[in-house]
């Protein structure tokens, strides 16, 4: 086992990883820049480096100045949490050159699903049911109007190099086709530096529901149900909950066991979720992360699995502590996410933190790197907290939520406090009737 990790991030992801290397009597290394040298996850970590200047990419994007703060430090691993450079392929490819370890899947995969023709392609191969479309990247005008007459207006033209809902365009007539395409194309060249473009047919009002799988890459897959993640605005999640509302027990096992044998077909390692969408009764691949989620936490309250630590324990060369049939369902989660920002105009609200009371008893989980007298920076990702909320069944689990929301002091910022307590009091999500456009109908009708 490592005896110290390099966490090469920030905020409350960096902090959940530092007590999962504690309580595996890990050292943890904190690297930050230096608007952060006073932030919680450079308090609690046994050693630290400043890496740069506020804005990330010269700081917690910066690969040179990470890994010379893991040589400077005798690290023996990297986890890179979320975001910034958690599926960057070439950083995991670099950090594996200079004799760490990455924490995370092998640097082909995440290349692999970082592609998303690519990505469909290998899940299609693997038996994982995709959106019908074009199957292959779409080259010409001509050759995309073909493809959607046989799929059927409305289509979404989606960028390759994409993903997380950025350069998609909906075409819902034969006769608007050829310019969306070449818009398309252009706005991916100019976004992703690859102007790659692919099909899909469009559905109109899926969930978003993800199934959480762990690999050790030896062999053994388990995964660990799924998250319904349809809640969300401008292609941020809002609210997350496990399991998904709408399946019975059946579909979950055997969407389950569809994405165990693909992560084995594929020989994936580490900890992944299969994106779907879900319409009908029916599960549509879209995309594979290959990451560990801001949303992880309710999978770890309904299974009583410490995915970090499994990440930790896998990229040891351990193999998985635990088979499939270790893993039962127990009760209900669902994780509010708490953002720095106004619960009306979200614009950002970053400041001096003058309180904060975070609520407890039975059931109540708060990831967070706030502290009374903290200073949110205005330069990163607006996430300051997340409460996550475990009961034995969906209706409780909302009742303690409720209360939790209740008893949650963040003073000096504004936050999105308010705006959950909204949508837990609405009816249609009380009832669990919700798809990926209801927030956004829920706010627009302010
Ligand atoms: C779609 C879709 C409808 N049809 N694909 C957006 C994020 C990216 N991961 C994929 N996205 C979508 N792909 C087809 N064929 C609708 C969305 C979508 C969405 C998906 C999940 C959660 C929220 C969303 C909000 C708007 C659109």
């Amino acid at each position: 086992m490592f005896e110290k990790i390099l966490i090469a991030n920030r905020g409350e992801i960096a902090l959940r990883i530092h007590r999962a290397c504690k309580e595996m009597g890990i050292a943890t290394v904190a690297v930050h820049s230096t608007a952060d040298a006073e932030a919680m996850h450079v308090r609690l970590a046994d050693e630290s480096v400043c890496i740069g200047p506020p804005a990330a990419s010269e700081s917690y994007l910066n690969i040179p100045a990470i890994v010379s703060a893991a040589t400077l430090t005798n690290a023996g691993a990297i986890h890179p949490g979320y975001g910034f450079l958690s599926e960057n392929a070439n950083f995991a490819h670099i950090v594996e050159e200079h004799g760490f370890t990455f924490i995370g899947p092998k640097s082909e995969h995440i290349a692999k699903m970082g592609d998303k023709v690519a990505a469909k392609a290998a899940m299609r191969a693997a038996n994982v049911p995709v959106v019908p479309g074009s199957d292959d990247a779409v080259s010409s005008a001509a050759e995309a109007a073909v493809i959607a007459e046989e799929i059927g207006y409305p289509v979404l033209i989606k960028a390759a190099a994409g993903g997380g809902g950025r350069g998609m365009k909906v075409v819902t007539r034969g006769d608007e086709i050829a310019a969306a395409i070449s818009m398309a194309q252009n706005e991916a060249r100019t976004n992703f530096g690859d102007a790659t473009v692919y099909l899909e047919k469009y559905l109109a009002r899926p969930r978003h529901i993800e199934v959480q799988i762990l690999a050790d890459g030896q062999g053994n897959v388990v995964h660990l149900f799924e998250r319904d993640c349809s809640l969300q605005r401008n292609h941020q999640k809002v609210l997350e909950e496990a399991p998904a509302p709408s399946l019975d027990t059946a579909t979950r096992q055997r969407i389950g066991e569809i994405c165990c044998a693909a992560a084995q077909r594929i020989g994936y390692r580490s900890a992944g979720t299969f994106e779907f969408l879900f319409e009908d009764g029916e599960f549509y691949f879209i995309e594979m992360n290959t990451r560990i989620q801001v949303e992880h936490p309710v999978t770890e309250m309904i299974c009583g699995v410490d995915i970090i630590r499994e990440m930790i324990r896998i990229a040891a060369g351990e193999s998985l502590s635990f088979n499939q049939d270790d893993i039962t369902l127990n009760g209900h989660a669902i994780e509010c996410r708490i953002n720095a920002e106004s619960p009306d105009t979200f614009a950002p609200s970053p400041g001096r933190i003058t309180e904060f009371h975070t609520p407890g008893g039975l059931g109540v989980r708060v990831d967070s790197a706030l502290y009374a007298g903290y200073t949110v920076p205005p330069y990163y990702d607006s996430l300051v907290a997340k409460l996550i909320v475990h009961a034995g069944n969906r209706e409780d689990c909302l009742l303690r939520l409720r209360r939790a929301l209740d008893e949650m002091v963040v003073s000096g910022i504004e936050t999105t406090i308010p705006l959950h307590q909204r949508v837990i009091d609405d009816p249609s999500f009380q009832a669990g009737d919700y798809d990926i456009h209801w927030l956004e109908k829920l706010v627009a009708h302010n």
